[in-house]
């Protein structure tokens, strides 16, 4: 071998920034920075990018999947016995409680390789299991309840790109990339987009309790007091429809449920809510006004809301603001995401009726019932642990990392402890692993073909490029998908994933195989995809269009249900209720740059010290007397962890700042592995009532000096 330089893209995470790989003799990576000639993201690269050799050679790495001996210790092990040994004990599982008694956890990783979620799910439906969870019951759960009750529009959500304005709510982008079907913001490249974006003319306006990197480029930022979203979005409504803001005809064709919303929002004048939410009367409407007279642009969301006390109902109303001021694609309006190694299809520009569909689903074990097939993540270990006939006693984990990531760490690691078995595919010992029967040692990045189709959703250029692997795999790992496929096998079970059977017994297709038979139905050519070494950016391929609803158009919003109205009548109440200072601070949620989730924090190249701080205002902390740098615990109502404190004149006084991922499982965080801010959060108590999301912003904290 001789050195060489190559170009992929990074899969950390859906921005997909073009890189370029500088490799030695050996093979072994010596550089990786930003590829300038790359057509979506432009020389554009974050640290866990340029770190990405890291994840395959890392000490830490699992070059071999691993097996708990008897001691509780592990031993490694080839995929092939370990996926003998998983299906047969499967097998005997399912044949004594059926196959509900299997469950699955699907985390963020899953959906970073193209083939890993399809194939995960895929093996799902063979399995014929009822029993998953995913991370998104510890995320934005309140987006499924808002459209399982307000409704859909079927054309999807207008573009960022063709936008006067856009209001992004407990978000912050420009650091978590997030983008697509949650807050449309253009992750890739998204610092140069959006200031090509306010250049042509668009309106930011930002509603976070932080000064974020974003909120520094906002027209209007409105930097509310933690969990208050619901009260300044009640507000928004009941301005825009005073001064006759909304879209008229729009709502009268799709929102007959308009008045009652109206009724419900009276209470919630500028003015009544200005000192609960911490935001001057002016400013809520003159965000109203900017928002309600542009033309064009929506209101979307992050985690900040949906993670709040309110969650649901914030939700609900930020979404209905879209809906009273008529905020989606029309006949013959370019539809967002692109599709270009995917298919695409032509949507109606019409409303999909709320299905309410949680009302007649299953109910699990704390009484809450599925949304969108899942059980809330809180419930696992109530699944695991109550003796009943449909009791969880196998768990497949696939791209997660549920020990360290779901409140309530020590009842689900004694859960976890329960099962008969626990399997999960990580290229790390994770919090999780270290509490599994089998550890799947997966291929990671660099070391995998794939493609960029599974984030054209999240693309608003028609953009795609393949990627052959960089580096060799160890010999003792295994792609995810084909894990799952051969599990499949394994247990005797045909798979279909996008069109293709893979039958028990059958030779096993190449992941480039796969790629390809994904690509099949696209608008381009798989080869001229892979003949562009920096992707290949379609320009002359046409956006897809939303077409005029269908004559038999029946669908409507349903803006105001009667249990939104019930817990905006609450939230009234309460307004009218003195408001309690005790002097704590809220803490608040917070992505870094270095880590996803708890993606990175096992590489002490990406880790700083100390690992997660908790941020404060410099006058919080003049007024607790600590110094910058101090040693502290902060404890909420449920637990108590112990950090250090970091002065951040970004965040609003009264509140503080920290990220999750770090710390350790059970009920203890080792030393130098950072303050698991889970500790601090019930999976019990202050849950919304639809999904189970539990409170994990906005949460009452008191520091102390140690
Ligand atoms: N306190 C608090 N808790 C939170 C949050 C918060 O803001 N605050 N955020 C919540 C949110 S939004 C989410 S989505 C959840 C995340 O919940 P999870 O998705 O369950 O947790 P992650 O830490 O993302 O787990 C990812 C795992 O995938 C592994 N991994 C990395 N690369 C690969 C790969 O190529 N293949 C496989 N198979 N595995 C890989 C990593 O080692 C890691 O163990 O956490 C939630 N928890
Ligand atoms: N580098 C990196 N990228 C990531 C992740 C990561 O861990 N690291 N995680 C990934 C995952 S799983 C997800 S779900 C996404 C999340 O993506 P985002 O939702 O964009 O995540 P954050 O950057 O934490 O932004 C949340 C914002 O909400 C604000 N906030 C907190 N409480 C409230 C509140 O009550 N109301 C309002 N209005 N705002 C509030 C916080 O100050 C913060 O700025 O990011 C993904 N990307
Ligand atoms: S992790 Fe960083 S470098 Fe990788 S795709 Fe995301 S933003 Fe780009
Ligand atoms: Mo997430």
């Amino acid at each position: 071998m001789t050195a060489r330089t190559t170009t992929t893209y990074c899969r950390l995470c859906p921005a997909a920034c073009g890189l370029v790989v500088e490799l030695d003799e050996h093979g072994d990576v010596t550089h990786v920075k930003g590829d300038e000639q790359h057509a979506l993201t432009r020389g554009f690269t974050c640290t866990k990018g340029r770190h990405i050799a890291e994840f395959h050679r890392a000490p830490n790495r699992l070059r071999t999947s691993q097996r708990r001996t008897a001691d509780g210790g592990f031993e490694p092990i080839t995929p092939e016995v370990a996926i003998a040994e998983i299906a047969s004990r499967l097998q005997d599982i399912i044949a004594e409680h059926g196959p509900d008694a299997v469950a699955l956890y699907t985390g963020t990783q899953a959906a970073m390789a193209s083939l890993t979620l399809p194939f995960t799910l895929g093996f799902w439906k063979a399995l014929g299991s009822q029993r998953k969870f995913s991370s998104m019951t510890v995320d934005q759960a309140a987006k499924w309840v808002a459209d399982a009750r307000m409704g859909r529009w079927a054309a999807g959500q207008q573009r960022f790109a063709d936008a006067d304005v856009w209001m992004l709510v407990g978000t912050n982008p420009l650091i978590s990339m997030q983008g697509g079907g949650f807050t449309a913001f253009p992750i890739h490249d998204g610092l140069r987009r959006l200031d090509e974006e306010r250049k042509r003319g668009l309106q930011l306006i930002v509603v976070d309790p932080r000064r974020t990197e974003l909120a520094t480029r906002a027209d209007i930022h409105l930097q509310l007091i933690p969990g208050t979203d619901a009260l300044l979005f009640a507000a928004i409504i009941r301005t825009l429809l005073d001064e006759g803001l909304h879209d008229h005809e729009f709502c009268t064709r799709w929102a007959p449920g308009l008045d009652a919303l109206r009724a419900a929002v009276a209470p919630f004048t500028p003015e009544a809510v200005a000192e609960r939410c911490g935001v001057a009367a002016t400013d809520i409407v003159r965000a109203a006004r900017v928002f309600g007279r542009a033309r064009s642009g929506m209101v979307t969301s992050g985690t900040g809301p949906d993670m709040g006390p309110d969650a649901e109902l914030a939700e609900h109303l930020l979404q209905a603001v879209n809906v009273v001021c008529g905020r989606f694609p029309r006949e013959g309006d370019a539809l967002a995401g692109t599709a270009t190694l995917g298919s695409a299809k032509a949507l109606p520009a019409q409303a999909i009726s709320p299905d309410r569909h949680w009302e007649r689903a299953t109910a699990g074990a704390t009484g809450f019932h599925m949304l969108n097939g899942e059980l809330p993540a809180v419930s696992l270990p109530d699944e695991i642990l109550t003796d009943s006939p449909t009791r969880i006693r196998a768990l497949i984990v696939s791209g997660g990392n549920p020990a360290v990531a779901v409140p309530g760490k020590a009842r689900m690691t004694e859960a976890f402890a329960a099962l008969d078995l626990l399997v999960t595919v990580d290229p790390f010992m994770s919090e999780t692993a270290a509490l599994a029967d089998y550890v799947i040692a997966p291929v990671v990045h660099l070391e995998r073909p794939d493609t960029t189709r599974s984030y054209e959703g999240l693309m608003d250029r028609p953009f795609a490029q393949y990627t052959a692997p960089v580096v060799t795999a160890p010999d003792g790992v295994i792609d995810d998908w084909e894990f799952f496929v051969r599990l499949a096998g394994a247990l005797g079970r045909p798979m279909k994933v996008a069109g293709r059977d893979y039958l028990p017994g059958e030779p096993m297709p190449s992941t480039d195989d796969v790629l390809a038979s994904f690509a099949g139905r696209g608008r381009v050519s798989f080869a001229e995809v892979k003949a562009a070494p920096h992707g290949r950016m379609f320009e002359t391929l046409e956006p897809v269009r939303a077409t005029a609803p269908t004559p038999d158009a029946s669908g409507a919003f349903d803006v105001a249900p009667a249990d939104v109205v019930a817990e905006l009548q609450a939230l009234a109440e309460h307004l009218l209720r003195p408001h309690l200072d005790d002097g704590r601070l809220l803490l608040v949620v917070r992505r870094v740059k270095e880590v996803m989730n708890s993606t990175g924090t096992q590489l002490p190249a990406l880790v700083r010290t100390p690992p997660n701080p908790c941020h404060v205002h410099p006058d919080d902390l003049a007024r607790l007397g600590l110094a910058d740098g101090a040693e502290v615990t902060v404890t909420s109502d449920h637990g108590r962890v112990t950090t250090w404190v970091r002065a951040d004149a970004t965040l609003r006084p009264g509140v503080a700042s920290m990220t999750h991922g770090f710390g350790g499982a059970g009920d203890r965080d080792p030393h130098g592995a950072g303050a698991s801010t889970n500790r601090l959060l019930s999976a019990t108590a202050d849950l919304q009532p639809i999904s189970g999301m539990p409170l994990m912003s906005a949460v009452p904290v008191a520091l102390a000096a140690v």
